[in-house]
């Protein structure tokens, strides 16, 4: 069990296409564990593969009330999308702390194999119509802010660069005072 790091936007890796998994071997069994791990831990209702780096066609979500239902899809295609479309306030744990509205088809269906490459359908509306989405989204490289004004999402760039910052500020600081104690300076 391994907790994976989540890249923060504008980091260019969430932006890079991700290939499609052809070998469905032990190493692919775990890393969609530590993927389930990490999203739940974070904790959110999905997690994309290239949020962790790993450029695959891998998407892990659980929209279940109980957080007991972890859907793996890789290769996931979109096969439908409704006519209908909705509006919901959306995040990401790449974009921690931001929430916009982001209008999309409301149903959804989608075709992906499982862990042993057998390939079955899904289909679903509200939250997992959204989810779905917005996860097969990342492996395109966009990301939710990209459906925004320019100027929003420049606001939205400008403040999670500003927060980068200073959390690295932090961590340096903490650093050095760790170094002072044990006599390393
Ligand atoms: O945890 C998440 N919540 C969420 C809320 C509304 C719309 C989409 C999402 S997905 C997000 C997890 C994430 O970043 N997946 O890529
Ligand atoms: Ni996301």
């Amino acid at each position: 069990m391994t907790q994976l790091t989540i890249l923060r936007y504008p980091d260019s890796r969430l932006m890079k296409p991700s290939e499609p998994v052809e070998v469905f071997d032990e190493a692919l069994k775990k890393l969609v564990e530590d993927m389930g791990e990490t999203m739940y831990k974070a904790p959110g209702v999905g997690l994309a593969a290239p949020q962790v780096n790993v450029h695959r066609r891998i998407i892990v979500v659980d929209t279940s009330e109980k957080k007991d239902d972890l859907k793996v899809l890789i290769n996931p295609e979109i096969v439908s999308l409704s006519e209908e479309k909705k509006v919901y306030e959306e995040g990401c744990l790449s974009l921690p702390h931001i929430y916009e509205n982001v209008e999309r088809p409301a149903q959804v269906k989608v075709r992906a194999q499982d862990i042993h490459g057998g390939w079955f359908e899904l289909e679903g509306d509200g939250l997992l119509a959204v989810c779905l989405q917005h996860e097969i989204d990342h492996l395109k490289g966009t990301v939710f802010v990209d459906y925004l004004s320019p100027m929003k999402r420049n606001r939205i760039k400008s403040k999670l660069l500003k927060e980068e910052r200073e959390i690295k500020k932090a961590a340096a600081a903490q650093n050095s005072g760790k170094n002072r104690k044990k006599g390393r300076r």
